[in-house]
């Protein structure tokens, strides 16, 4: 498991002084032309396009640099951590000025960091973390705090179960394997249920790989082995969207029948809730492109080091009863 708060603790301190060393070259301009006015080349290795949380941040990236201009170099690995590989190794040799990636899983990163950090390229992660024992390999991450969202989902649904005595069979639709948000919002659960809720029994849990199709495969596997669920928390709106078609196949009633914990807040998240459902949805927001940018310059002018080890996102939690006013004015 992650131990994230304590790495990065310890990480402030061993990154400040190996920053200069990534800013080998001059720094740019506050406008975000680099040196000698030429626009920032930005390398961006994309997760995929699994979800609807997926296509909302790529948008947002892409909308982001251009208004930023920043000239955008954008590759999509298909959930493949080889693509991602190769995609920063290409990226190295076109010797852009600044990388960001958002890593499908956390660990096997030190050697391609390692290229980027001797070929002088920054690197700014986003979304996901990685698990290093080198903090200088990357400046900071932008994204979620994942097991917050955890603990968040956990305390959604006590207010939905307010009132139920008794056991709660608890089924979890987990995102994609070694990924981080699927490592720490299942450990974030885990650690409300543990501390306060020793009646909750999770008695099915498996990875749906952030897509609907498999979480309405995956469902339709757990309702076969376990009529007797209660409560689904799934790690993202499109796992909970296609495990609901499998629980209306089985006869059941999502939201009522079995309660769905969900996390992102997607457009067709925020519908199945205003429907009832979906019970509760803890938002993971996916619009992180305007705070890109801005770490994208700062890292860029050479000013890594007086950025934060973690530039956490805003964001909040809703239950169904909110989600019919909440959706005019979502933004993704
Ligand atoms: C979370 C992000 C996750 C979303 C999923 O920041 O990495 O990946 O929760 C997406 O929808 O596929």
């Amino acid at each position: 498991m992650i131990d994230r708060r304590a790495f990065l603790a310890a990480a402030a301190a061993a990154t400040a002084g190996t920053l200069a060393g990534c800013a080998k070259k001059s720094p740019a301009k506050s406008d975000g032309s680099g040196s000698a006015g030429k626009p920032i080349t930005l390398g961006f290795s994309q997760v995929g396009s699994e979800s609807g949380w997926r296509a909302a941040n790529t948008q947002s990236v892409k909308d982001s640099a251009k208004a930023a201009g920043i000239n955008l170099k954008f590759s999509d690995a298909q959930q493949k951590q080889e693509n991602q590989i190769s995609a920063i190794r290409s990226y190295i040799a076109q010797k852009v000025d600044v990388i960001s990636f958002s890593p499908v899983v956390v660990t096997g990163w030190d050697t391609v960091l390692k290229e980027a950090k001797a070929a002088g390229i920054p690197v700014i992660l986003t979304d996901r973390s990685v698990e290093t024992s080198d903090p200088s390999l990357y400046v900071t991450l932008v994204g979620s705090d994942f097991e917050s969202e955890g603990e968040r989902a956990a305390h959604l649904l006590e207010k939905v179960l307010a009132g139920h005595t008794g056991t709660v069979k608890i089924a979890q639709l987990e995102g994609t394997t070694g990924a981080a948000p699927a490592i720490e919002r299942a450990k974030g659960f885990a650690k409300i249920m543990k501390a306060s809720h020793p009646d909750w029994k999770i008695i099915a849990s498996q990875s749906g790989d952030f897509t609907r199709a498999g979480g309405k495969q995956v469902m339709a596997a757990f309702l076969q082995a376990h009529p007797d669920i209660e409560v689904l928390f799934a790690h993202n709106d499109d796992m909970a969207i296609g495990a609901i078609q499998s629980i209306q196949a089985a006869g059941k009633a999502p939201g009522k029948d079995i309660k769905i914990i969900s996390c992102d807040g997607v457009h067709d998240g925020f519908v199945a809730m205003s429907k009832g459902q979906i019970n509760a949805i803890v938002e993971c927001n996916p619009l992180l492109g305007p705070q890109l940018m801005d770490t994208v310059k700062t890292v860029h002018a050479g000013k890594g080091s007086t950025l934060p080890r973690w530039i956490k996102t805003q964001e909040s939690d809703y239950t169904a009863d909110q989600a019919a006013a909440a959706l005019p004015s979502r933004k993704y």
